[in-house]
């Protein structure tokens, strides 16, 4: 009888331990979105910008978009905010809305990547 007892006990246990834990876990539905125009040539910025914030410790998912240049970001506001983000944009050396890209990163870019490098053509195939 006993053993019973503290058999379904340690199952208790488990029970609370596993809500605990998943009660801790950020969930996805706090997240909030934000878009972010950008400075973005090709699919190489877009492949280098979306590593940068994919990254960054507080954003969900991002995606740009080309034809635009605007960048989508889902990100946890209670772990990043959107200023941090566009910092993080342009530290990868690209213009995040008002915000202007670091000189140094954005001299770091292939030149084909800075701002209308696509007027000679295009990035790929270099
Ligand atoms: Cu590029």
């Amino acid at each position: 009888m006993k053993t019973i007892i503290k058999n379904s006990l340690l199952v208790l246990l488990f029970i609370s331990g596993t809500i605990l834990l998943q009660s801790q876990r950020p969930a996805d539905a706090t997240a909030t979105s934000i878009e972010i125009k950008t400075s973005a040539e090709c699919t190489m910025c877009k492949t280098r910008l979306e590593k940068a914030l994919n990254l960054t410790k507080g954003v969900v998912e991002s995606n740009l978009d080309l034809k635009t240049r605007i960048v989508t970001v889902k990100y946890l506001p209670n772990k990043i905010t959107p200023a941090k983000i566009r910092d993080i944009i342009s530290r990868t050396g690209y213009d995040a809305d008002e915000v202007k890209a670091r000189p140094g990163a954005y001299k770091r870019l292939p030149e084909c990547c800075r701002k209308n490098g696509m007027s000679g053509g295009s990035c790929e195939g270099k």
